[in-house]
């Protein structure tokens, strides 16, 4: 059993959509970041750098932070999701790791600077949103040859990116601009277990798909 500590952010979701995906059994543990309670020292024992998500197994009473690491070992204990070729391996590595270094980080800053701070740092936001952009156009270039991000199909790779791409109404992107990597997000968000994956834990925050209005 898999004992998941997520909030409904977009690293938390990656995991209950990967769980949704994978069919192993779950429950979730909601840490609430508005309360702060990725700082409880209870918390902190599975989760060194007060982040969500974590994962603890109760099979082999393993605790995994970090989302990549944590969709590297669901894929591998489901058998589902990952490539098992040796080129397919490395290409998934390759781009989790854009994902874990380049789309997170620089995406959550559009949404610090842009959201949250509403733009007041001019050069801040300036900065961060060229390079949103720019990862955008890496993404669609990638998507006009690949129905995913993988040759070889649906993978870990699509699900850490997802929750990402799906806020591009925070970030003020207009898809219609990258229109291989608008017609991958409307390929996932039809997906059953993407949308029960995107509202856990339970929130009201629905997911917007471009002209095709939201989804809960
Ligand atoms: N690299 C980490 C990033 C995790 C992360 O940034 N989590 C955020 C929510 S999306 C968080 O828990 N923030 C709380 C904090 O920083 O105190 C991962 O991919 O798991």
């Amino acid at each position: 059993m898999i004992e998941l500590h997520t909030w409904f952010t977009p690293n938390g979701r990656k995991i209950s959509i990967m769980l949704e995906e994978c069919g192993l059994p779950y429950t979730v543990h909601p840490v609430n970041l508005g309360k702060d309670e990725q700082l409880d020292p209870e918390f902190l024992k599975i989760s060194p750098n007060n982040k969500i998500p974590a994962i603890v197994d109760t099979d082999n009473n393993l605790s995994l932070m970090e989302s990549g690491a944590i969709l590297l070992y669901l894929a591998e204990k489901s058998g589902k999701l990952a490539p098992t070729d040796e080129a397919g391996r490395w290409k998934m590595a390759e781009w989790l790791m854009f994902q874990m270094a380049s789309v997170g980080p620089m995406f959550g800053q559009v949404h610090v600077f842009r959201r949250y701070g509403k733009g007041e740092n001019a050069g801040a936001t300036e900065r961060y949103d060229k390079e949103c952009r720019r990862i955008y156009g890496v993404m669609d270039k990638r998507l006009a040859d690949n129905e995913y991000f993988l040759g070889g199909g649906y993978s870990i790779v699509d699900i850490a990116i997802f929750p990402w791409v799906a806020r591009w109404n925070w970030q003020e992107v207009d898809l219609t601009e990258f229109p291989n990597v608008l017609r991958w997000l409307k390929l996932l968000a039809a997906r059953p277990a993407v949308r029960t994956g995107w509202n856990i834990p339970e929130n009201d925050q629905p997911l917007p798909i471009p002209g095709e209005g939201e989804f809960a």
